[in-house]
């Protein structure tokens, strides 16, 4: 008999994986967090029933979610990361040397430990002694944060239910705007574009109000069912455009290359309408 994962999609079609075992279940104060070990895709990570990754596709999500963004600055000193519990964007950005500082605030402590002890290639950044981890709400945080303290802001969350629902609201992204340096970037996991493209739309147009420069990028995650979106808000840098070729960090990555990071902004016309940047 076979033990099948699926996560199903609110239209009634799912993503499924073979199961060899069930590693470890509990319930937070915020969320259920499973662990069970695929046959195809090694360990899963799911948080209320969704997929959160796997050890085998995690790199192009966690790949495209932060260096779009920090290839698209100077000189990325201070990064916040208000999401990403399991540690892979920080894992990620740790890789840029001119990275002094990474703050992760997430709100679940249990996020963070699970990922620690059953995906420690994925938790691996926390052992960076530049990474600081503080368990809290992200929104509050970044509301309290002192105005013009990072360059870049990447927010990996969850679905917009439950703990992440403000992450996705406009005050929020207001606040990001407010606590980033006059040259800062902000990027957001904003959903799929096949079963989320409300939000992807919603992403956008919120970025475009409170941003002088927003785009909406897509990279594969075969795990979250295809395609996945990305939006990118800046002050001042072109985030279409990688302005360093950081060789030492480029030839370490799966997915990202410069070429990957300008095509990533050629958007199919769906999400182009959804989006408002065609009529239709
Ligand atoms: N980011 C997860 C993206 C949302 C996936 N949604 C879904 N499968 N319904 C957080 C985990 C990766 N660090």
């Amino acid at each position: 008999m076979d033990l099948r994962f699926t996560e199903l999609y609110p239209e009634g079609w799912g993503i499924t994986f073979l199961v060899e075992k069930g590693l470890h279940s509990t319930k937070s104060p915020y969320q259920r967090i499973d662990v069970l070990e695929t046959k195809s895709h090694g360990r899963l990570l799911v948080i209320d029933g969704a997929v959160m990754l796997t050890e085998r596709d995690e790199f192009a999500y966690h790949e495209m979610l932060t260096h779009v963004a920090l290839f698209s600055h100077p000189c990325p000193e201070k990064v916040l990361v208000i999401g990403g519990g399991d540690g892979g964007a920080v894992r990620e950005i740790a890789r840029h040397s001119c990275v002094k500082e990474i703050a992760l605030v997430d709100i679940d402590a249990d996020v963070i430990e699970v990922s620690r002890r059953f995906f420690p290639q994925v938790a691996s950044g926390f052992n960076d002694e530049r990474v600081k981890v503080l368990t809290e709400d992200g929104v509050e945080f970044v509301k309290r944060a002192e105005p013009g303290s990072y360059h870049v802001i990447v927010v990996d969350s969850t679905d917009p239910v439950g703990p992440a629902v403000g992450l996705f609201e406009k005050p929020f992204f207001e606040a990001c705007f407010r606590a980033l340096t006059e040259d800062g970037i902000f990027v957001a996991q904003s959903g799929s574009p096949y079963f989320q493209l409300e939000l992807v739309g919603k992403s956008h147009r919120t970025a475009r109000e409170v941003f002088p420069q927003a785009a909406t990028y897509t990279a594969q995650t075969p795990s979250y069912g295809g395609l996945w979106s990305f939006v990118v808000g800046s002050k001042l840098h072109d985030p279409k455009r990688p302005i360093r070729d950081d060789e030492t960090v480029l030839k370490q990555l799966k997915y990202y290359n410069p070429r990957v990071h300008e095509a990533a902004f050629a958007l199919p016309n769906y999400i182009l309408k959804a989006t408002g940047q065609i009529e239709g």
